[in-house]
């Protein structure tokens, strides 16, 4: 998270905490707060969604219906930006590069409106919202993976209220 060679670690607390915990190399970790108002944070996932070099964070926030983005000025302090308000539910978020086209794009899952979404990345930090399901019965936790081996990443959805395991083939 801050450029140092080594491995931090990002956290959301349902509570309504984001933050960073900074690794001084040895595995000992200082805590910093990201944002303290998400109010039912659920899922965090780091990127660098604006190509700049230092990693920002997505993140799915339950309470406030949204998906959002930290944005990191390189220095590790961080600004919000919305990505999805209408994202009720809000329950888990991936940073890929779903279509391949060399930005980390935002996958998301909204257990409430039983949507499984991708936000397309300009490259810039703006989105364009693409439905991938509708009407998938609670989806809480997603991943993509190339399944069909067609080059192309398809998406792995656990839905929560069907008691399912749903795969979505990319055409
Ligand atoms: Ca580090
Ligand atoms: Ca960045
Ligand atoms: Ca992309
Ligand atoms: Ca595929």
């Amino acid at each position: 998270m801050n450029g140092d060679g080594d491995l931090d670690i990002v956290t959301a607390s349902f509570g309504g905490q984001v933050a960073w915990h900074e690794n001084n190399g040895n595995e000992q970790f200082t805590k910093h707060v990201i944002d303290a108002k998400a109010r039912g944070a659920y899922y965090v996932s780091p990127a660098d969604v604006d190509r700049d070099g230092d990693m920002d964070l997505y993140a799915a926030i339950r309470r406030m219906s949204a998906i959002v983005w930290y944005r990191n000025d390189g220095g590790g302090k961080f600004s919000y930006h919305v990505i999805d308000s209408k994202a009720h539910g809000a329950r888990s978020v991936l940073g890929v590069d779903f279509d391949k086209d060399g930005d980390m794009d935002a996958l998301a899952a909204s257990v409430d409106n039983d949507s499984v979404v991708w936000h397309r990345n300009d490259g810039h930090g703006n989105f364009t919202r693409v439905v991938i399901d509708s009407k998938v019965n609670g989806p809480y936790g997603l991943t993509v993976v190339d399944l069909n081996k067609d080059n192309k990443l398809d998406v792995l959805v656990a839905a929560n209220m069907a008691g399912q395991v749903v795969l979505y083939l990319r055409k």
